[in-house]
């Protein structure tokens, strides 16, 4: 059954067909091209390979007069077996071909000799034993007769021919059924019964025909599909009436084998619950910047053109970050990021960050980042931050005392060791977390940045849960849940990093920001 494409060759298969001839007018009308060599040998190649991606059973490919000599015909046959293409047809006619049913009295027959040379060149070199080379003689085409066909039928099997395919575009099937009754079995025969498709099916095999060839009607059926479709479309404005006569999309992405990739997306693809998400704490106005945030909170500040919290959205999503929440309070209409989950946090006004936290409690699970809002950092400490394999990871700045401060909060910090340039030092863990510090204890300063694993969520939220228990739970602190887990004996690690990063407090931070 004629195929011309990747579509139309499965669905010959699914149809129940044992082969599928890779018509030379299909293809050709397909591409919007005459039957004449007017697509290259490479084009119809690439269509040809299309076809045996989609399909299982055998193609025999409809090359036309072979493309051009028989060293052109020993490449093609290279090349077809690279692509899994069982078998190849070429018939006696010369290059640029005719299709047989256009002035065919007017058609030249190849040399014999030269036509079996060919036959001869492809046996000798294909590589798979199973490719098959079926010779199509155009004699009755071009008018000779019997005595004629038998001649040249005798040379092409002589050379090597697996099969022969005889044309003939007469309306009854006499002249080919006179070949066959001749020929008496020498080798399989082929007939294209175009013209006397008004004979039954039994006639050809009681006359031993091998294999019978339906060569264009898959193309014809969709030329006349598609331009009833247009037509309609067209005339009506409206596509109500051909809805129901044509293939639903569903159809279109089963052909297609949709959901083998989508079994495939499931195995490959990394789980979107394998990675971690990040929580955004986004509610507080920043009151410190004054105008800036009257009607904004700081976190939709621009920085250039673009609101500090859609960069730092950006930096997650740049380290693989896709699930993203964002915990939103003070002018919450008016922050909005693209393809992130909002929390809303309606009593932000005069709380602390563990209230804002504690909203957004059902997200604490897996890998997560906390994050502060008004922060930007630059990309390895997050890709480190994330590579942490401990259950809560906190990023700490060892170079604290170089950073611009801004009046207010400071999130200073005293780790088991200071920051070290060796790489074999021990692991660093928080010892004491607060803004009060003594200047000679401080090993850093805590960014804003927390990486907590599928158990360290478990602990924050167990952590939560028993600092909400307490009166002042409404003005608690990032670094009361870091003395609560001191205090508990949870092992909290300390990322050193040295800048390369900012927080955006007030106008100056704002201007470093834009330069950041
Ligand atoms: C083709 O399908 O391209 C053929 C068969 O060569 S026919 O058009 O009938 O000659
Ligand atoms: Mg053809």
């Amino acid at each position: 059954m004629e195929a011309h494409n990747g579509l139309s060759a499965r669905i010959v298969e699914e149809a129940g067909f044992r082969g599928i001839w890779a018509s030379g007018l299909s293809i050709s009308a397909a591409l919007g091209v005459r039957d004449n060599n007017e697509a290259s040998w490479t084009q119809v190649l690439e269509v040809v390979e299309f076809m045996s991606d989609a399909t299982s059973i055998p193609i025999l490919l409809d090359a036309d007069t072979g493309y051009g000599n028989f060293n052109n015909m020993r490449r093609l046959v290279k090349k077809l077996e690279q692509r899994g293409v069982a078998a190849v047809c070429i018939e006696d006619k010369l290059f640029p071909k005719t299709n047989s049913f256009i002035n065919s009295e007017r058609q030249p027959l190849a040399d014999l000799e030269e036509f079996a040379g060919k036959i001869k060149a492809v046996k000798e070199a294909q590589s798979d034993p199973d490719f098959c080379l079926v010779a199509r003689l155009e004699g009755f085409i071009a008018g000779w007769g019997l005595d004629e066909m038998l001649r040249r039928a005798e040379a092409c099997h002589a050379a090597g021919a697996d099969a022969l395919l005889i044309h003939s575009r007469k309306s009854t099937p006499d002249q080919v059924l006179a070949f066959a009754e001749a020929w008496k079995g020498h080798c399989p025969l082929v007939l294209v019964p175009t013209t006397y498709y008004s004979t039954p099916v039994e006639v050809f095999e009681q006359a031993g025909i091998d294999l019978v060839i339906w060569a264009n009607h898959n193309v014809r059926s969709s030329i006349a599909t598609m331009q009833e479709t247009s037509r309609r479309i067209f005339e009506e404005r409206s596509v109500q009436s051909v809805e129901d006569a044509i293939a639903p999309v569903k159809e279109v992405f089963r052909l297609q084998n949709a959901d083998e990739l989508m079994e495939a997306e499931e195995r490959y693809l990394p789980k979107a619950s394998d990675s971690a998400r990040a929580i955004i704490l986004a509610a507080s106005r920043g009151s410190e910047m004054g105008d800036v945030t009257a009607g904004i909170p700081k976190t939709m500040v621009p920085i250039g053109n673009t609101p500090l919290l859609h960069k730092l959205v950006a930096q997650f999503r740049a380290s693989g970050v896709r699930r993203i929440v964002v915990i939103r309070g003070y002018a919450a209409g008016k922050v909005h990021a693209p393809d992130v989950e909002f929390v809303e946090n309606a009593e932000f006004e005069g709380t602390g960050e563990l209230l804002s936290l504690s909203k957004a409690v059902e997200y604490l699970e897996g890998d997560v980042v906390l994050s502060f809002g008004d922060i930007l950092f630059r990309k390895h400490i997050l890709n480190n931050l994330l590579a942490e394999p401990h259950d809560i990871v906190i990023a700490v700045d060892a170079a604290w005392h170089r950073r611009h401060r801004a009046a207010g909060y400071v999130d200073y910090v005293t780790a088991t060791r200071p920051y070290s340039l060796r790489y074999d030092e021990d692991e660093a863990f928080l010892t004491a977390a607060s803004p009060d510090l003594e200047e000679d204890v401080i090993h850093g300063e805590w960014i804003g940045l927390i990486k907590t694993n599928g158990r360290g969520s478990e602990i924050i939220t167990a952590a939560l849960a028993e600092l909400s228990k307490r009166g002042d739970f409404k003005k608690l602190r990032f670094d009361d849940l870091f003395k609560h887990l001191i205090a508990k004996q949870q092992r909290v690690h300390v990322l050193y990093i040295t800048g390369h990063w900012l927080d955006v407090d007030d106008l100056d931070d704002l201007a470093r920001a834009q330069a950041f």
